[in-house]
């Protein structure tokens, strides 16, 4: 059992909350004077809200099941059923799910300076959680298409008439497919186009519960980076961004993102 709090050296506790409390002054000040602000977001944002990280050591969703059998087309192609039964277990779980205080935060964040969330996120959190401005880099979990590509936008009741799991296409009768994106496909170009422009004139990024190590969607933070913006990084564990970022916030979103946003409500007066 861990020893209370009292009875622990001060060096295991001190360094790293004072470490995290400079780092967060810092990273405060730097949105405060931004005009212009893009947070990143991953898995890990929504991790407190229930839903599973792909990459987490041991319960991340890859480490359970091979990527290659459920996020590609030609697993689809090969058991359709399979992956439609496994996608469907799993937006339940998004369906069930609130938004955190990291996400809420992060749409606090929004009334204090112009920002933009570009999320690789497929869950919707950051609208429940008042979000206006979102770029969604790897789809929806709240919508479908034809595998051809010809019919989009059904939402799951528009898809009820059909008994057959995965349901056909209501216009041309061709399996019907979750709008996510999966390994070897192509980003949706608009959302990936805007994403890279944002990154590309903002003065500060906040990158917050990714690996950062899936690309092209990893091109935001390193292209923000590259213009000379601010680069700040949430994570619990460092990542693909945690050297080279400006401040690197060691915690969970959570807890991290409403005491760096009172912060920036306190300095922008
Ligand atoms: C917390 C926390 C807390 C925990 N608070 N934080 C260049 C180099 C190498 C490979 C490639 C490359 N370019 C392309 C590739 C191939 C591939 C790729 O990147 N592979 C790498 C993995 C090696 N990329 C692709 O295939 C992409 N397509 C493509 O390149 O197409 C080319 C093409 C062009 C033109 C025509 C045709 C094709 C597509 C990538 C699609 C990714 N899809 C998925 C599934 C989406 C659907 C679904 O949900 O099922 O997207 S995979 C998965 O990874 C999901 C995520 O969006 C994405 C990123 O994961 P994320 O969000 O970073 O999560 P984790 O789990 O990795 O990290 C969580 C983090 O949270 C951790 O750091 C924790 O510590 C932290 N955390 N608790 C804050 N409380």
């Amino acid at each position: 059992m861990a020893p209370p709090d009292d009875e622990l050296p001060a060096a295991a506790l001190v360094p790293d909350d004072k470490r995290l409390a400079a780092a967060l002054e810092g990273a405060a000040a730097s949105l405060a004077r931004a005009s212009r602000v893009v947070v990143y977001s991953g898995a890990g944002v929504s991790k407190e809200s229930g839903i599973s990280t792909f990459r987490d050591p041991g319960e991340g969703l890859w480490a359970k099941y091979d990527p290659m059998q459920l996020a590609t087309a030609e697993a689809y192609d090969r058991d359709p059923a399979f992956v439609w039964r496994w996608y469907m277990d799993r937006f339940g779980q998004i369906e069930a799910a609130q938004p955190n205080p990291g996400h809420r935060a992060i749409a606090e964040l929004e009334r204090l300076v112009p920002l933009t969330v570009v999320t690789q996120n497929i869950d919707g959190l950051h609208q429940r959680a008042g979000s206006r401005d979102v770029i969604e880099l790897h789809g929806s979990a709240l919508r479908f298409k034809c595998v051809g590509e010809r019919h989009g936008g059904f939402a799951l009741a528009d898809l009820a008439g059909s008994d057959e799991a995965p349901p056909r296409c209501p216009h041309c009768g061709d399996l019907i497919r979750p709008d996510v994106v999966w390994f070897g496909e192509a980003l949706p170009g608009e959302a990936l186009e805007r994403a890279l422009d944002l990154a590309a004139h903002c003065d500060a990024l906040v990158a917050v519960g990714t690996s950062g190590v899936v690309y092209p969607a990893a091109l935001v933070p390193a292209t923000a980076y590259q213009a000379g913006a601010a680069l700040i990084d949430v994570n619990p564990e460092p990542d693909a961004f945690a050297e080279a970022a400006d401040w690197f916030l060691q915690g969970p979103g959570g807890a991290v993102l409403p005491r760096l946003v009172a912060r920036v409500a306190e300095l922008r007066g």
